[in-house]
């Protein structure tokens, strides 16, 4: 009998906190609570093939890690395009991400063998809440914030389940306007490559039409954004009505 399944081997550290505070100060009583979780893990050993070259095996990475490829910026002009490395998703044009050919030694392409990892994962390490509450007589107030650290997104809209929009994956579109994620739309028009703006450092680069292929909607450096956060998850005031006595 053959038996078929993942082999896998992962070091995981981390610890969990939790504070909460609570006094009175004549008719003010004040409640002060937090929590932190911190999560760190390696995979020390992964059933995996044995990779042509080291920066795409696995072992050693974090859980989730992205694996791809590592933008350098805007194909300039037409010249730049027609020189090799040539990129092997798409006919390029200028305003189009470039990415980097990794294994430049052994060849003039970009493909598969030049994806590497990006050192985020889409998991975080910190997550933490914090709050306080306050109650004066019988009024009560409190607020309380949440937050994740050291994590990456993948803003390339890779991650978004629609026909035509992309290849899937892990991601979103900051500010699109389509479909079921109507958003602003004026920012991408605005902060992107054009002709008359053939800038490096616009948000998107040229527009297309996406398809599950397209060289721009790739997995790259170029969509991978900071996805810390820290938001206000609850506020709330509340009077007590006594209950009259009978
Ligand atoms: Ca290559």
């Amino acid at each position: 009998m053959n038996v078929f399944a993942n082999l896998g081997e992962m070091n995981n550290t981390g610890m969990d906190a939790n504070l909460e505070y609570n006094d009175k100060f004549g008719n003010v009583g004040l409640r002060l609570f937090g929590n932190i979780t911190y999560s760190k893990n390696k995979i020390i050993y992964a059933d995996a093939p044995l990779r042509k070259y080291v920066y795409q095996a696995e072992t050693g990475k974090r859980f989730g890690e992205y694996k791809s490829y590592v933008a350098t910026g805007y194909f300039v002009g037409n010249e730049e395009i027609a020189n090799p490395p040539e990129q092997k998703f798409n006919p390029v044009f200028p305003g189009d991400v470039r990415h980097k050919n990794l294994n430049a030694t052994d060849d003039k392409v970009i493909d598969v063998f030049d994806e590497t990892y990006l050192g985020k994962s889409w998991f975080p390490r910190w997550l933490y809440g914090a709050g306080f509450g306050l109650s004066y007589k019988n009024f009560d107030l409190s607020i309380f914030f949440q937050g994740v650290g050291d994590v990456g997104i993948m803003a390339n809209g890779s991650g978004i389940d629609w026909p035509g929009a992309g290849s899937r994956g892990a991601g979103v579109i900051p500010f699109s306007g389509f479909g079921l994620y109507p958003n602003n739309t004026m920012s991408i028009v605005e902060d992107r490559w054009t002709p008359e703006n053939p800038r490096q450092d616009t948000y998107y680069p040229r527009l297309t039409m996406a398809n599950s292929s397209d060289n721009n909607y790739l997995n790259s450096t170029h969509g991978l954004k900071d996805g810390a956060y820290t938001r206000l998850k609850q506020a709330s005031i509340r009077y007590n009505m006594k209950t009259p006595k009978v």
